[in-house]
């Protein structure tokens, strides 16, 4: 449905005129630098270039007092001396003449991409704005903000389009205190900040920056902060607190609407946040909201000061908002102990108002399924079996990497080589079906070990199956789905496997729902992490076999994925993700539709689904628009995670977070 790319070339007017350290690094090359990237990356001629109107005054009001939107009026035909004055009230703030013009034209430019989104015009967009808004407050400017664009917008959406529940997730390095005051009663918006905290000793030095502070009134929970109390955090960090708080909650409320305050002196090489995330980072960010909200994403630039790492940071998150896939993470995944403690102190703070975080949080010592052994203990991870090796550094990336990190936008997303005509389908645009099938003689020596195979219609369905993984691993195609008789739904994803490992997969992540068993002859060589869903029980048999039950609830599917198989998923680091929806996997739709869309972040979205002939047009059309990058469904209200759920996703983090770090949600414990 598009990206939208809101911008106005005077909000480069408006600079610092005299000395100040201080506000220095807001500057108009940070508007242009972001702008020429994205020109130079071919991403702004993707997207819906919108120019920016001015806010009026009763928008402004939305949020801001008369008293100070004229206060801010005046400032157009002050003198320098006299701005210089006006400026030295307020903290870390400068005026210039064209200050209320760019100002207005900031939030207008939010405003635009609001009604964009939700009159349907594009799927989500950036508004490319100076000044930024997030600590600006009802009748103070603050910290290079004058008009709090972000908080506008979502006061709009309430206002014009009637929402009822707007998330805004402001990753901003610094506290977003103007938002936090302007909603800090207001349950219909949740305000999620993480910043630079240094337990009160970075700017702005509140108080009510920390993780207690959840709101009050009809408000309390719907304001969620993470202080960062060291410098240093990197991706790990930002996905663990992604995964472990933010999107339990996201999930939960069920938003309308998400609003981005984007921040970008969160990553790396800014000299404000001193932080260490990568601009890739930025894209699993972008893509990890877009399943929020039926996709319905506005990205609102905050600060951000390194212009090399601003603009690459913008580009990640405009390729995401486009639907490209996001490019694999690079570093070890493991979250830092200071990281841990301030995610579990922030889950800890919210536990009392949310549902997805009580269950867990409450129990101190996870007890295992009763199945288990007699003493009702865990049983050790099998010995012999691989040990910590494939968690080591994640090996120098492949060829493939390489050539993927060059394009990162194969001319075809997504090939559905479907064998029933039965279920062909009415595809989205760009989506290919496959003719081609790989050669017979070639098939049959890849079908002979496995009996069921044999058959006609296996065969014909696993020389398709292929063709497209051959595509998939060559870069040609960047996903795909392929379909086979249930009888041989097993013996296919053993083939897939087994070629996928041989033809330049180094890391393979098998996520198999329904009755699939591990490969018998699959090497324990840590190059496939095999996650069963669908299990009897809950077992963690080796670090890289895993199986667990689909889970009865909504809140426990939820769970089940952010809690287990992401945390695999991104510690694993895979090039090569294979989905199989085998026999009796029981996901619905919009279940399975969630699941791609999130295993999409990783492996640079190459994601070949499996599915079974009789499975119906609406799950292959589902699966084929979300891999081409459509935002899932939302799934509306979940319910809480059934005991049985719960039991079962304690029990595998209990087994697997020594060697899978990503699923740590709080410290260790130093006895
Ligand atoms: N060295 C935004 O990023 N100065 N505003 C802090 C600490 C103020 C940041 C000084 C920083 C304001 C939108
Ligand atoms: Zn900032």
């Amino acid at each position: 449905m598009g990206t939208a790319l809101v911008y106005h070339e005077d909000m480069t007017a408006t600079r610092l005129l005299w000395d100040d350290p201080e506000c220095e690094i807001e500057r108009p090359e940070r508007l242009t630098a972001a702008l020429d990237r994205l020109r130079q990356r071919g991403l702004e001629q993707r997207c819906l270039r919108l120019s920016a109107r001015e806010a009026s005054k009763e928008e402004l009001g939305l949020v801001h007092s008369p008293e100070y939107v004229s206060l801010v009026r005046k400032t157009q035909v002050l003198g320098e001396e006299e701005l210089q004055a006006l400026s030295g009230q307020f903290d870390a703030i400068y005026f210039h003449p064209s200050t209320f013009h760019c100002a207005r034209l900031a939030a207008g430019a939010g405003l635009q991409l609001v009604d964009a989104v939700l009159t349907g015009a594009v799927q989500n967009g950036l508004a490319l704005v100076r000044p930024p808004g997030h600590h600006s407050q009802r009748a103070a400017a603050n910290g290079f903000c004058v008009f709090n664009n972000v908080a506008i917008a979502a006061a709009h959406a309430k206002q014009k389009h009637g929402l009822h529940r707007i998330l805004i997730v402001d990753w901003d390095v610094h506290h977003g205190q103007g938002i936090q005051y302007l909603f800090e009663d207001d349950p219909s918006v949740l305000y999620f900040s993480w910043h630079r905290y240094e337990h009160g000793r970075f700017w702005p030095f509140l108080r009510e920056s920390d993780a207690d502070a959840v709101g009050r009134g009809q408000g309390l929970g719907f304001t969620v902060n993470l202080p960062w109390n060291q410098v240093g955090m990197g991706n790990a960090d930002y996905v663990a607190a992604f995964l472990h708080l933010l999107l339990p909650l996201a999930f939960e409320f069920d938003p309308e609407l998400v609003l981005v305050s984007a921040g970008f002196d969160s990553a790396i090489g800014d000299p404000e946040g001193q932080m260490q995330a990568t601009p890739e980072c930025f894209a699993h960010l972008t893509h990890l909201l877009q399943v929020l909200a039926g996709g319905r994403v506005c990205a609102m630039l905050e600060g951000g000061y390194h212009l090399e790492s601003l603009a690459e940071s913008v580009c990640m998150t405009v390729q995401a908002l486009l639907g490209d896939p996001a490019p694999p993470l690079s570093g070890l995944m493991v979250p830092c102990q200071s990281a841990l403690e301030s995610i579990q102190s922030a889950r800890a703070a919210q536990a009392p108002y949310w549902k997805s975080l009580q269950l867990q949080d409450v129990t101190p010592v996870p007890t295992s399924p009763s199945t288990h052994s007699p003493e009702g203990r865990p049983p050790p991870l099998l010995p012999g079996g691989p040990t910590c090796k494939a968690a080591a550094p994640a090996p120098a990336p492949s060829s493939l990497l390489d050539q993927l990190c060059l394009c990162p936008a194969p001319s075809v997303r997504t090939t559905v080589a479907l064998t029933a005509p039965d279920i062909t389908l009415v595809l989205p645009p760009d989506v290919i079906q496959q003719e081609g099938s790989a050669l017979r003689e070639e098939t049959e020596a890849w079908a002979r070990p496995h009996e069921s195979l044999v058959r006609e219609e296996a065969l014909t369905a696993l020389g398709k199956l292929l063709y497209l993984l051959d595509g998939m691993l060559d870069g040609q195609v960047n996903s795909g789905i392929a379909a086979t008789p249930a009888s041989a739904a097993a013996a296919t994803l053993d083939v897939a496997i087994q070629r996928g490992l041989s033809h330049g997969a180094q890391r393979l992540l098998c996520v198999a729902l329904g009755q699939l068993d591990r490969p018998p002859d699959l090497a324990h060589d840590g190059r496939t992490l095999w996650l069963n869903i669908g299990g009897k029980e809950a077992a963690a048999l080796s670090m890289f076999h895993v199986a667990t039950p689909l889970p009865v609830m909504t809140g426990g599917f939820l769970s089940c994925i952010l809690g287990l198989v992401l945390p695999l998923a991104y510690g694993f680091q895979p090039d090569l993700v294979l989905v199989a929806l085998g026999p009796g996997h029981g996901l619905q739709g919009p279940h399975a539709a969630l699941l791609a869309a999130m295993l999409r972040g990783l492996a640079g979205g190459r994601v070949l689904a499996l599915l079974e002939e009789d499975s119906t047009p609406q799950l292959a059309g589902i699966l084929a628009r979300v891999l081409r990058g459509e935002a899932p469904p939302s799934l509306g209200p979940s319910s809480v995670a059934s005991p049985e759920d719960v039991q079962a996703l304690m029990y595998l983090r209990g087994q697997l977070e020594p060697q899978w770090k990503m699923l740590q949600c709080r410290p260790h414990l130093v006895v």
